[in-house]
């Protein structure tokens, strides 16, 4: 397979205006009939072929202006197909026989159970009919799908439903109309036998907007949460952006075959069901918490994505980072804001990092690729989502609003670039961005060496900073960028953020300041006493900040830092120290001891009151072997799995009445909400009960079993479960394992839930129970949710996976070679473990290189193509 360029694009050399498609549906033989309304592009010379894009498909009938097109007036290429001498403008008429239910790849027309459904982003419409499959080529679009009245009651897609009625045969049909001009990558079509559940929004202009969820009859009652979320992400974005919904009904449909989260459709959103379905009892806090996010992104993208869209696909970012962007400042508002950013960088630290360190990594705009599917990743998404809120808080609320108000008035119904979008920021608020569009084009974290100094004499802090940006493939040499930094200096005296002045200007105690060059100085004066400087406040930049912290230092600044997200990243950076030490002594054979200083600061945290309980129980969260490995040169996965567990047993020894106390003063008969206090406070009795079952203290064992049997929510049922099964009292584990697999053997998303514990479980018996459990019921390799759950959770086991007789990379391998027949762009997501194999010992790296090969001899997938030659690149 040959790359794309972002050098090469060019404008369509045809655009279509209206798109007319009836869909005549067969699980085996579907009929797709198209009428494509064609014109010349004003911007491209006339006489071009016109070429359009088309996978596995089946051609039946072609035809101009009404005329059939011989065998030699049109080609099917490689691409798609090719017909010389069209008019300027023309109508074309195709018919294509598709069977979706051979496509277990899940991309384009398919099925999920009964249902009909289509994933169609990024280039799925080419295996639904030919056409221009490309995001600057916009059209309105009607729609007929005509289906088995009986085994097909509901028949949707995008816009409004304008027609229906009865056909020979016991069929029936509907005609959607969707005003609104939309590229191919935005349709959809869903028909099965669905239930409904209705609800009505008024917008702020007065507008009634009739709002459903269709789901699977059993699914009925798990779908309170979703509708709330959505009518909250609708008033959300009208009070916010000012952004008002636009079409006269929005649809949410559950899936349970699916690639990815949700698609944001035109007025027809496509969710994976482990998306969308909720209920106290199958799903957990944190489940709420993703469906809420993910409805709400949806929700968004229907301004950010859908009414001004992407050029190409170079610019995905364009609509994920700024919806994702969008999406989190939602969730800020809707719970706890320092958690939620606290959740979010942890994440992106462990993921995204790792991701900019490995052999994929890219720019947030990619200038090439092979296969678009791969780059749905955390660097377009989560870093896009960073550089956005970089550009926010850089030219202040207010001029992003109105930048965000100009990008939507100027480009709506078009298809535009991160420049068009970052060109609106900086005429609305007048700053010059251009520095700043590096963070675009430069793939890498940032780092950032930091130190200061404080003349006492003269009252003046001195703090240097240098940025550098590791070499990533295919860019060995980086420019600086223009990197904002929140930063306060907390006085050592008082413990309270002293005023900066800097050059003169009057910062505040909480300031942003603007490194641009290599190396620069900042000079703050009239700085009362020594500080502690409080460095990058609530991650204000995606890089890596090192500042020689003592830990003293560090232990001041988790008791007295005014920002929440630093005080709790002092704490996890006090906590890598203690790790650190702990790791070389495991290396080494040295008998581990303790730092007390951590204890204390562990001790300080239970013992004083705390302004957010939510805050507290991720301080009192280790940070995990994933991103302690990040930390490392080299990643010794079993010294950091023994140095992890030391610490979390010599913490819950010495601290041991002040968990119980915590679980005791958090536990709760009242009745389950996801309201943000309830979480905390969940989140605080189950962090308690893990440092306790860590040791297994008797009582802590008794009352993770007394948990588990009361069943009062998924949320400390699945904790108490993982507690029990992780640690090694399997005289325990197993019956409750049982039970749990019975109880809940008809729900899918709760036997997701089953996998997972058992295969992230450290004792060694993990790999042979994913083996013994691919052969399960209720696991099936065409379904990505089940492949997550089981392989790709086992894959993040990392004692287990990482065993070094490499009995757990082969396994993954296997999986991926076989998904590679049936679900590319699952196959080339699972592999990802695999190609970070620069980061193990030499060892790990052979066995982990020789199972790349293995599937480098395969016939591989694009998807799979591109990803196994970066790694062995
Ligand atoms: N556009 C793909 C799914 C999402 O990001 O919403
Ligand atoms: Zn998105």
């Amino acid at each position: 397979p040959q790359p794309i360029y972002l050098s090469d694009y060019r404008p369509p050399a045809y655009r279509v205006t209206h798109t007319e498609l009836t869909f005549d549906l067969d699980p085996a033989a579907t009929r797709v009939k198209a009428r494509l309304h064609v014109e010349r592009h004003p911007d491209r010379e006339p006489g071009a072929p016109l070429e359009l894009d088309g996978e596995q498909l089946a051609l039946k009938a072609i035809a101009i202006d009404g005329q059939a097109l011989g065998e030699d007036e049109y080609a099917l290429t490689e691409r798609g197909l090719r017909v010389d001498g069209v008019p300027e403008r023309f109508l074309l008429d195709t018919e294509v026989e598709i069977a979706p239910e051979d496509n277990t790849a899940l991309e384009g027309l398919y099925r999920s159970g009964g249902m009909f459904c289509t994933q169609c982003e990024a280039e799925g419409f080419r295996r639904i009919t030919f056409y221009p499959d490309r995001p600057d080529v916009m059209a309105t679009f009607s729609t007929t799908v005509i289906g088995d009245a009986a085994g097909l009651p509901v028949l949707l897609s995008n816009g409004n439903p304008v027609e229906r009625g009865e056909l020979p045969g016991g069929r029936h049909f509907v005609t959607w109309e969707d005003p609104h001009p939309k590229p191919s990558y935005l349709f959809a079509l869903v028909a099965g036998d669905l239930k409904k559940v209705e609800d009505r929004f008024t917008t702020m202009s007065g507008r009634e907007v009739t709002l459903q969820i269709w789901v699977e009859e059993e699914n009925l009652g798990k779908t309170d949460h979703a509708m709330a979320s959505l009518k909250r992400a609708m008033r959300w974005d009208e009070e916010t952006y000012g952004r008002e919904y636009d079409l006269d009904r929005y649809m949410i449909v559950a899936v349970n075959d699916f690639n990815m989260g949700a698609m944001e459709n035109k007025g027809l959103n496509l969710f994976n069901s482990a998306a969308v379905l909720t209920h106290p009892q199958t799903a957990t806090d944190a489940a709420f918490q993703r469906v809420e996010g993910i409805v709400a992104h949806e929700y968004f993208h229907n301004w950010s994505g859908n009414r001004v869209t992407c050029r190409d696909w170079f610019q995905l970012s364009l609509k994920e980072g700024f919806t994702v962007f969008r999406d989190q400042c939602f969730s800020a508002d809707t719970n706890s804001a320092p958690v939620k950013r606290i959740e979010e960088v942890s994440f992106f630290r462990t993921a995204q990092f790792a991701e900019d360190a490995g052999p994929t990594a890219h720019p947030v705009r990619p200038d090439h690729y092979i296969e678009i599917g791969n780059f749905y990743t955390l660097t377009i998404y989560e870093k896009g989502a960073e550089i956005v809120r970089m550009l926010c808080n850089l030219v202040g609320w207010e001029a992003f609003r109105r930048g965000a108000d100009r990008y939507f008035s100027r480009f709506d119904g078009q298809a535009v670039t991160i420049e068009d979008f970052v060109n609106c920021m900086a005429e609305a608020s007048g700053h010059d961005l251009s520095q700043f569009l590096l963070w675009y084009s430069q793939a890498g974290t940032p780092e950032i060496d930091a130190h200061g100094e404080y003349d006492y004499a003269n009252g003046v802090y001195r703090l240097v900073l240098r940025q550098r940006t590791p070499a990533t493939p295919g860019q060995p040499d980086k420019l600086p960028l223009h990197i904002p930094l929140r930063l306060g200096l907390v006085g050592t005296k008082t413990g309270r953020d002293l005023p900066m002045t800097l050059d003169g200007e009057d910062l505040g105690t909480d300031g942003v300041i603007h490194l641009r060059e290599e190396e620069q100085e900042f000079v703050f004066t009239d700085v009362a006493e020594a500080p502690v400087p409080s460095l990058a406040r609530n991650f204000s930049a995606p890089v890596k900040l090192h500042f020689p912290y003592s830990r003293e230092d560090l232990a001041f600044l988790l008791a007295h830092d005014s920002d929440g997200f630093n005080r709790w990243d002092a704490g996890q950076r006090l906590a890598l120290l203690a790790l650190d030490d702990l790791i070389a002594a495991h290396r080494n054979g040295v008998e581990k001891v303790m730092d007390p200083r951590v204890v204390e600061a562990f001790r300080h945290l239970l013992t004083t009151e705390a302004d957010d309980k939510a805050v507290l129980a991720e301080m009192l969260t280790l940070p995990s072997e994933a991103y302690i490995a990040e930390q490392q040169p080299l990643v010794d996965v079993d010294a950091i799995h023994a140095a992890r567990e030391f610490v979390k047993q010599s913490l819950a020894t010495a601290l041991r009445d002040d968990f119980r106390r915590l679980y005791e003063e958090h536990r709760s008969e009242a009745p389950y909400a996801p309201e943000p206090e309830q979480i905390a406070a969940r989140s605080l009795k189950n962090v308690a009960l893990s440092y306790l079952v860590s040791i297994e203290d008797e009582e802590g064992i008794e009352l993770a079993q007394r948990q588990f049997e009361a069943d009062h929510n998924m949320t400390d049922v699945r904790q108490a479960l993982t507690l029990l099964v992780h640690s090694s009292r399997g005289d325990l584990a197993d019956p409750a394992l049982r039970a749990f697999g019975e109880k809940w053997a008809h729900d899918p998303l709760v036997m997701d839930q089953w996998f997972s514990i058992q295969v992230t479980r450290p004792q060694s018996d993990a790999l042979d129970r994913v083996k013994f459990l691919m052969d399960h019921p209720a696991f099936s390799l065409t379904n990505p949710n089940k492949v997550r759950a089981l392989i790709g959770a086992f894959a993040q086991n990392r004692v287990n996976f990482h065993r070094l007789d490499g009995e757990g990379y082969r396994l993954l391998a296997d999986v991926v070679i076989e998904l590679n027949r049936l679900n590319p762009e699952i196959a080339a997501r699972l592999v990802t473990p695999l190609t970070r194999w620069q980061r193990f010992d030499e060892t790990r790296q052979e066995l982990m290189k020789a199972e790349l090969e293995r599937i480098r001899g395969e016939e591989l997938s694009p998807n799979l193509y591109e990803v196994i030659e970066k790694a062995l690149a």
